[in-house]
């Protein structure tokens, strides 16, 4: 287990570990990590009317981002999302009955789970095609900007999003106008099941990023707060105007590309390569960090604010036939 090489403090940046930021990292990373779970649990039953991209084993990219933003900071996650989603403060409820395809959901029961919105947290739509919530997010950046904020917007990709053209022509739009974009590329070596070794000629993907005279930096053992205070720098240089960053961080998904279910009998992958990150997985090691007795209170009151959510998806209504006609648009 690695020991974190870098302080914590509610800045992000330098001082002791205060105990409100573990209880809060800890708080996150479990709450996302039961509710994928209680979601892969409910998933045979068919209630669950959408394809779930579960983020399981990754959980910390998303935490260690979102945990030094501001609430009025947006996120721009991806259809992999529900860290993302939840770690910005997304609505639980709102998730869960989305998923179960109810009216009472954060997108009226229409998108599923792979186009989770919830503007009042500032969580941007997130989409199920690769790459299209990149520039989304430098257009907020840019719109933070010009109406002279210093808001900022991250971007949530993965690795097979760094291959879509649209990638390139993000990064530099935002370097030339030294937009307040933090780019967050959550490598988890895969593309569904095409290995990066066969679809990169080099790895050296920050090198790439840097050409574009953005700072470019890259954890590769998913340690929450090492990303946390690199994400810190960030924003606060972004909040002075000092243009982007990119920070790669190399994690690795647990279950199947979609679905609940792991996929080690598929051929592409071996559970060898799963078995140093679940060795590394930081729900535990931040976890470990707490008292037994505070430890087992938050994971209860989590339980109970999940078991909400459920039952609030369940008893919620299916949405009314007109429902179809309305968030849509039509040209004659
Ligand atoms: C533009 C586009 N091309 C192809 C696909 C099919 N597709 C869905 S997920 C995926 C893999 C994306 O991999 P990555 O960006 O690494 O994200 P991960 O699923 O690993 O989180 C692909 C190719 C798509 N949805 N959109
Ligand atoms: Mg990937």
């Amino acid at each position: 287990m690695t020991e974190p090489k870098v302080s914590v403090s509610q800045s992000g940046g330098s001082g002791p570990p205060e105990q409100a930021d573990l209880e809060r990292i800890y708080r996150s990373l479990r709450l996302i990590r039961r509710t994928e779970e209680e979601i892969a649990r409910i998933y045979p039953s068919d209630k669950i009317k959408s394809p779930v991209h579960l983020s399981i084993g990754q959980e910390a990219v998303a935490v260690g981002v979102c945990d030094v933003l501001r609430p009025d900071d947006v996120v721009a996650p991806t259809y992999r999302g529900h860290a993302a989603f939840l770690a910005k403060g997304g609505s639980l409820r709102g998730l869960m009955a989305e998923l179960y395809g109810k009216a009472t959901g954060v997108a009226g029961g229409k998108g599923g789970s792979m186009h989770l919105i919830d503007m009042r947290h500032n969580v941007l739509g997130a989409s199920a095609v690769v790459g299209t919530t990149i520039p989304i997010a430098v257009g907020y950046a840019l719109a933070c900007r010009r109406t002279k904020t210093d808001r900022v917007a991250v971007s949530f990709f993965g690795d097979g999003a760094t291959e879509e053209g649209v990638f390139a022509e993000s990064l530099n739009f935002a370097a030339l106008h030294k937009l307040p974009v933090l780019f967050v590329c959550e490598n988890n070596y895969y593309a569904i099941h095409t290995p990066i070794t066969r679809r990169w000629a080099t790895a050296r993907l920050c090198e790439r990023v840097r050409t574009y005279g953005i700072p470019a930096h890259e954890v590769n053992d998913g340690n929450v707060f090492k990303l946390r205070a690199l994400a810190g720098e960030a924003i606060s240089r972004m909040r002075r105007g000092e243009g982007p960053t990119f920070i790669e961080c190399q994690t690795y998904r647990w279950r199947e590309h979609v679905g609940p279910n792991e996929d080690f009998d598929q051929g592409y992958r071996s559970r060898d390569d799963l078995n140093p990150w679940m060795k590394n997985d930081q729900v535990e090691f931040v976890g470990k960090m707490l008292s037994d007795e505070r430890r087992a209170v938050l994971d209860s009151e989590i339980e109970l604010e999940i078991e909400d959510a459920i039952e609030f998806a369940e008893s919620s209504p299916f949405p009314v036939r007109e429902a179809l006609y309305t968030n849509v648009f039509a040209g004659e």
